[in-house]
C-alpha cells in the first residue's frame, strides 16, 4: 500500500517536472545551510514590458561613453524583499503589472556541492535570470520555488535579475476580482540555498492516518548516488531507524513509537534528524492524528470543536503583505487572546513561518489555495494553475502537526465544469497526503424562509464541510439569524468557515446602525445564538481576526479601501464584538 503510495507520488513529481511549471527541488530550507539575499534590491518599473526587448537580465553596463543603454539597475531605486511593493512607495500603491528586481552578490560554493536559489514567494508570475541566463519561470503568488544554478554561479559580482508581473489575468488562480489586495513583488524571504551532490529533497514523516504510535511516510533522495543508507532518528523519543533507498532516491519509512501526542494544549514538536551517507537534516515535528466519524473531527481520538478564526495574511500593525515571524507572533498571538484553538489562513497559502508558529503555539490550521469565486473552471490553464498551488502548498507543510485540513475552494458555484475540477484537486490532495482532512468553504442555500440547506455537491468529496454565510449582514439584519435553523444532506461535521459585519473601531451607533462597534456586536449575539443550535456544528471560524485591504470596499471615510470585518483593527485596537466571540470560546471551554 505504501509502495504504492510513494510511487503514485514519485509519478505525480515526474509528471510536475515535464509541465512548463518546476517549482524546484526544494521542499524545506529550514534545516539548511544558506545565504540569505533579503534587503535592498534594485527595481526597474515597467508597465509597458519592454524590459526582455531592452535585454534587462542581462543587466548591462555601457561599455564605453558612446554606448546607447535605456535602463540601469545601478543607478535606480531600490525596493526592500521581502516586501509587497505596494506600500513601500506612493507611486506604486495601486500598481499591477512588472516590476524587475536585481540582486547582486558573491557567492564562493564549496567544491561537491550543488546551489539553488528559494523563493518564499512571488505574485504572481516570476522570470528569473542569473548572470544573464534563464533559470526558470513560476506561476503562482503565495507558494515556494526553487531553481538549481550550481553551474551558473560564480565567485563574484553575481547578478540575479527576477522579472514579477502581478497582472490579473482570468485564467489566473485567483482570477480576476478578489476581496484582497493583489500586493505584488517579492513578498517573501529569496535564499541561497546549498546542498550536497545528492541530497535529501523530500520527506514525509506523520502518524499513518487514524494510528497514534505509528510512522509512515517517505524520505526522498535527488542527485547521482540514490540508493543509500538512510537513518531517521528522533533523540527524544528514543528513536533511531535506518532505511534504504532505491534506485530512484526513495525509500519508505515506517515504525512504532511510543510519542506524546501533539495537541492544542501541549503543542509537544521533536526534534527529527534525517542522516543519508551524503546529507543530513533537522526539522520540528509534531505528531497527532486527525480523523473524522460521523459528524465529529477527532483529534487524538477525542471529538473536537474548532475554536476559530479567519485570517488574511496582512500584516498587523503597518499593513502590506505579513512575512515576517514577529507578523506571525502577533496576529496568532491575537487568535490566542480571542479563545481559539484554530485559524482558518484565507485565501491562499500563508507564508511558511506562519504555520511553523502555529505548530509552537498549538493552533490548529486549516490551509487553502486561492481557488476563490469565479475561477475559469473549464480552462486547463486555470486547473494546471490550481494544482501546481496545491502540490506546492502540501509539499512546504506536509510535516506540520498543526495543519489539519488541506481546503481546495472559496465560495465556488455550482456546476459541472466546477464540481469536475474540484474533485481532481481532492484526488490529488488526498494522494499527496493521505493523513490530512479535505475541505472547501461552500455556499448554502434558503430550503424555505426559516431554513438553510448545504447541500452542495462537492460535499460528497470532502471530510469536513466548511460553510460561509452572512446572515444579518449581506441578508437582514442581525435578528434574522434568530429565525434560522440548519440542515445537511451530509452526515459529516461542518465547520461555519466564515460570519462577520463590518465595524469601524471607534464607531458608535445603536445596533442598527450598519458600521457601528455596537452593530457587529449585535450581529455577533445573534449568530452565536444561532450557530449554538446546530447540531452538527463542529466549527466557527468568524470573518476576519483583523481588518485588511480590499480594492473593492469604497465607502469613503467607514472603508477606504479596508474590509473592516475585523475583530481588530489594522492597528490593533479590539472592536466590541471582539469580546463576544472571546467569551463564547471561554464558555466552550468551561
Ligand atoms: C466572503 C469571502 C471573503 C470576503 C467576505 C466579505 O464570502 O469569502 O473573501 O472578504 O465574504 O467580507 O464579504
Amino acid at each position: 500500500m505504501k509502495k504504492t503510495l510513494v510511487l503514485i507520488y514519485l509519478l505525480i513529481c515526474v509528471a510536475g517536472a515535464s509541465a512548463q511549471q518546476q517549482p524546484g527541488l526544494i521542499n524545506n530550507i529550514a534545516g539548511r545551510s544558506s545565504v540569505s539575499l533579503d534587503g535592498q534590491w534594485k527595481t526597474i518599473i515597467d508597465p509597458y514590458e519592454v524590459g526582455n526587448d531592452l535585454h534587462f537580465p542581462k543587466d548591462a553596463r555601457p561599455k564605453d561613453k558612446s554606448d546607447l543603454l535605456e535602463y540601469s539597475f545601478a543607478t535606480t531605486d531600490s525596493l526592500n524583499v521581502p516586501g509587497d511593493w505596494n506600500t513601500q512607495r506612493d507611486e506604486l500603491f495601486f500598481y499591477e503589472g512588472a516590476i524587475w528586481y536585481r540582486k547582486s552578490f558573491d557567492y564562493a560554493r564549496k567544491p561537491g556541492t550543488r546551489l539553488f536559489v528559494h523563493f518564499g514567494a512571488a505574485n504572481y508570475l516570476a522570470e528569473v535570470y542569473l548572470n544573464g541566463e534563464k533559470v526558470g519561470r513560476h506561476e503562482g503568488g503565495f507558494t515556494p520555488f526553487n531553481f538549481e544554478i550550481t553551474n551558473l554561479v560564480r565567485e563574484k559580482e553575481n547578478s540575479l535579475v527576477v522579472k514579477v508581473d502581478d497582472k490579473r489575468y482570468p485564467e489566473g488562480v485567483p482570477t480576476l476580482v478578489t476581496d484582497w489586495w493583489n500586493y505584488g513583488g517579492l513578498t517573501r524571504q529569496v535564499t541561497l540555498v546549498e546542498v550536497p551532490l545528492t541530497f535529501i529533497q523530500d520527506y514525509f514523516i506523520q502518524l499513518r492516518q487514524g494510528s497514534k504510535n505509528q510512522i509512515s511516510g517517505w524520505v526522498k533522495l535527488n542527485g547521482e548516488k540514490p540508493a543509500q543508507k538512510i537513518t531517521v532518528s528522533i533523540p527524544d523519543a528514543g528513536i533511531n531507524k535506518t532505511f534504504m533507498s532505491d534506485e530512484s532516491g526513495s525509500a519508505e519509512i515506517n515504525f512504532n513509537a511510543d510519542l506524546t501526542l501533539w495537541s492544542p494544549e501541549h503543542p509537544k514538536l521533536y526534534g527529527v534528524v534525517i542522516t543519508s551517507e551524503t546529507d543530513h537534516v533537522r526539522d520540528e515535528i509534531g505528531f497527532r492524528s486527525i480523523e473524522v466519524k460521523g459528524p465529529d473531527i477527532l483529534l487524538n481520538g477525542q471529538p473536537l470543536f474548532l475554536r476559530g478564526v479567519c485570517i488574511h495574511e496582512e500584516a498587523p500593525l503597518r499593513g502590506g503583505r505579513a512575512y515576517s515571524r514577529e507578523d506571525a507572533r502577533t496576529l496568532l498571538g491575537w487568535a490566542k487572546e480571542l479563545g481559539a484553538n484554530f485559524v482558518r489562513l484565507a485565501h491562499y497559502p500563508h507564508n511558511e513561518l506562519m504555520v511553523r508558529e502555529a505548530d509552537r503555539l498549538g493552533l490548529l490550521v486549516w490551509s487553502e489555495i486561492p481557488v476563490y469565486w469565479g475561477i475559469k473552471f473549464e480552462s486547463p490553464v486555470a486547473f494546471e494553475a490550481a494544482q501546481n498551488q496545491l502540490g506546492e502548498m502540501i509539499s512546504r507543510d506536509h510535516n506540520r502537526a498543526s495543519i489539519i485540513l488541506w481546503s481546495v475552494a472559496n465560495e465556488t458555484p455550482n456546476n459541472p465544469a466546477r464540481l469536475a475540477f474540484l474533485k481532481k484537486l481532492v484526488e490529488r490532495a488526498r494522494s499527496l497526503d493521505p493523513t490530512r482532512l479535505m475541505t472547501a468553504a461552500m455556499l448554502h442555500h434558503y430550503a424555505d424562509e426559516s431554513t438553510q440547506m448545504i447541500d452542495d455537491p462537492l460535499g460528497q468529496y470532502l471530510d469536513v464541510i466548511g460553510c460561509n454565510e452572512y446572515i444579518g449582514w449581506y441578508d437582514g439584519l442581525p435578528e434574522k439569524a434568530d429565525r434560522m435553523q440548519w440542515k445537511t444532506v451530509y452526515q459529516k461535521p461542518v465547520v461555519m468557515s466564515e460570519f462577520g459585519a463590518e465595524a469601524v473601531y471607534g464607531q458608535h451607533g445603536d445596533e442598527l446602525t450598519r458600521w457601528s462597534e455596537e452593530y457587529q456586536e449585535s450581529f455577533y449575539r445573534h449568530q452565536l445564538g444561532m450557530l449554538k443550535k446546530i447540531p452538527f456544528l463542529r466549527g466557527t471560524a468568524p470573518w476576519i481576526l483583523m481588518d485588511f485591504r480590499s480594492p473593492r470596499r469604497f465607502l469613503p471615510g467607514v472603508q477606504d479601501y479596508y474590509n473592516r470585518k475585523g475583530l481588530i483593527s489594522s492597528r490593533g485596537e479590539r472592536k466590541r464584538a471582539f469580546y463576544v466571540m472571546q467569551e463564547f470560546y471561554r464558555e466552550l471551554q468551561r
